[in-house]
């Protein structure tokens, strides 16, 4: 195509809208405050911002379940309000992403509430099932921890949540819930939206019948429920009836993908989803669950990374992401947030800046923010790791060294460290609010803040920039991948070859020439040295970008510093 697709080429950048900026100081983050910023954005370099939800919510679960999808809630403006925020972004040509979260609804969604009545149609909205309130149909675990099931009193019947238990499960069986879904999709379309990020999209479908799962599978059901058997039948119909325009940007979250569970995602002449988020290499190190999360090992990681690039190569669009609202900061988990917090924050960012696909941003990571110390129960507010909390509190065998486990593990692994406020200055509360911020500021503020970074020119946030543009370089986001030194415990390397543009024009055809990057990453508090494979040509390499002092060529041997990053490429 002579003009490719606007977001195989974007950075998108995601905005947590709680914790953005408070205009109006009531200590939650609103849609004023981040039109005040939206020139920030535009200064990062950004082409797109995917917006978490701001959909009217009892906030049970933070917007994720949403009680009207036709309506902004309260405590982030109003329609109004959301227009004007459309309209400055589309202003600066950055497009607009909302997020999808159609899996499930709030209970308080007038679908459910006439649901439990049994209303009409909406009787058979939901997952009901009847039965003893003593005993819940199957075996199946939520994600948030506990039974899949509540039993509800008015309709006398079981319901089927796969996360909180204010946040039922739609049945997408019943064809009447996707012509509502398509419906409401296509009423934002109408609205000037350039996108989705579909929430959970692969668990919507699940096994008929509802059988037990095996109890010994990691979640319990989730065989039954994450890329469940008409799946791609729904995400079909949504892409026909809603998503046949490429142009928009539909990026499906799927806990728990393969690569060939992605292909079918985008289908195979890529007229499905535009790309999914796959999550193998933020799990990977999970023993049962997130909370027995290990030390990353970093070959482990290479080779899910290298498989990825190579598996979506032909078929498919990768995602770049190491960080969003559900997982730690970055830098804490993969880089190093003590002395080395700078250096590691621009490592990162280089490697999902250097990998082909887009990259999405979190905001903060472009201050190489940190996960936040959680004192105690009074400082978390995520339902899920409160539940966490509370079930080794309610357990009677839990001793003191398990509570210490707890306590380490919520501290290195909980979503509330992604969700701590945007640092924009070091006064109080970090400029988010003139009131009591909703969840505490991480007490490093007056060290990592915006108004800080954008005054030195070494900052994270001036890198950033500098990685944001280098993805105009079709190089970085068509070129071929090649992993280097796949064992090496600590050095991540890897070499980009482009020998047709974005366009698909071959090397030699109309004069485009082959065009090549060598991108080297230390990911260690260590020195190390690296010798580049024989088969690696450096003659016409240049320093594109590099978080040290180095040489502006590169030779064939390497003396890296910690969390050392370049990249080189041609002209
Ligand atoms: O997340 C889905 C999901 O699987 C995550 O909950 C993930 O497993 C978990 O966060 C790991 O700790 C999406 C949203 O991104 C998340 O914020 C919502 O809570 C969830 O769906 C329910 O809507």
């Amino acid at each position: 195509r002579d003009d490719p697709v606007w977001w195989k080429e974007a950075v998108v950048y995601q905005v947590y809208p709680k914790s953005f900026a408070d205009s109006d100081g009531d200590g939650v983050g609103d849609l004023q405050g981040l039109i005040d910023r939206v020139d920030y954005l535009d200064d990062l370099g950004v082409d797109a911002v995917w917006l978490n939800p701001v959909y009217e919510s009892p906030q049970a679960d933070n917007g994720y379940d949403i009680s009207d999808y036709r309506a902004i809630d309260d405590a982030y403006g109003d329609m109004d309000d959301w227009e004007r925020l459309r309209d400055e972004l589309h202003d600066r040509d950055i497009r607009l992403i909302m997020d999808l979260v159609v899996n499930h609804t709030s209970d308080e969604h007038e679908w459910f509430q006439r649901s439990r009545r049994e209303e009409g149609e909406y009787a058979d909205y939901y997952h009901w099932v009847e039965g003893s309130p003593d005993e819940p149909p199957n075996n199946w675990q939520s994600v948030f921890g506990g039974p899949a099931w509540s039993y509800d009193d008015e309709r006398e019947a079981w319901y089927l949540h796969l996360f909180d238990e204010r946040q039922p499960d739609l049945d997408w069986t019943n064809p009447a819930v996707r012509e509502e879904v398509f419906d409401m999709m296509r009423w934002w379309l109408d609205r000037g939206i350039d996108g989705f990020r579909m929430d959970v999209i692969n668990m919507i479908s699940k096994t008929e019948g509802l059988p037990d799962g095996d109890p010994d599978a990691g979640l319990t059901g989730a065989e039954h429920f994450m890329n469940g058997p008409r799946v791609h039948e729904y995400v079909g119909e949504m892409v026909d009836e809603v998503l046949d325009d490429e142009e928009v940007l539909a990026v499906g979250e799927t806990p728990g993908v393969s690569v060939e569970d992605a292909k079918q995602y985008v289908g195979p002449d890529g007229d499905g989803l535009s790309m999914v988020f796959q999550f193998e290499h933020v799990t990977f190190d999970h023993d049962e669950h997130k909370w027995d999360a290990g030390d990353p090992s970093l070959p482990e990681f290479k080779r899910i990374l290298a498989k990825w690039q190579r598996g979506l190569a032909d078929d498919g669009w990768n995602s770049l992401y190491l960080n969003n609202h559900d997982q730690p900061r970055m830098v804490s988990r993969f880089g190093s947030d003590g002395e080395y917090r700078r250096e590691s924050a621009k490592l990162l960012g280089t490697l999902t800046h250097t990998l082909g696909g887009t990259p999405f941003v979190y905001q903060g990571e472009e201050l190489g923010m940190t996960n936040a110390p959680f004192e105690s129960r009074e400082d978390l507010r995520d339902v899920e790791a409160l539940n966490y909390v509370d079930a080794a509190i309610a357990d009677p065998e839990t001793d003191a060294e398990e509570y210490a486990d707890v306590r380490e593990a919520v501290e290195a692994m909980c979503r509330d460290n992604a969700r701590t406020p945007m640092q924009w200055t070091d006064e109080e509360h970090a400029g988010f609010t003139d009131g009591d911020p909703w969840i505490g500021v991480n007490p490093n503020y007056a060290e990592v803040n915006v108004e800080r970074a954008r005054a030195d020119p070494d900052s994270v946030f001036h890198y950033y920039r500098e990685l944001v543009a280098l993805r105009d370089r079709d190089l970085l986001v068509y070129g071929d991948f090649e992993l280097l030194a796949p064992d090496h415990p600590s050095l991540f390397a890897y070499t980009r070859t482009l020998e047709r543009d974005g366009t698909g024009r071959e090397a030699g055809d109309s004069g485009v020439p082959t065009e090549r990057a060598l991108v080297v990453l230390n990911f260690d508090d260590e020195p190390a040295t690296f010798d580049l494979p024989d088969d690696v040509a450096v003659d016409g390499l240049e320093l594109a970008l590099a978080n040290d002092d180095v040489p502006e060529v590169p030779g064939r041997s390497f003396d890296l510093g910690p969390w050392e990053a370049r990249v080189y490429l041609t002209p």
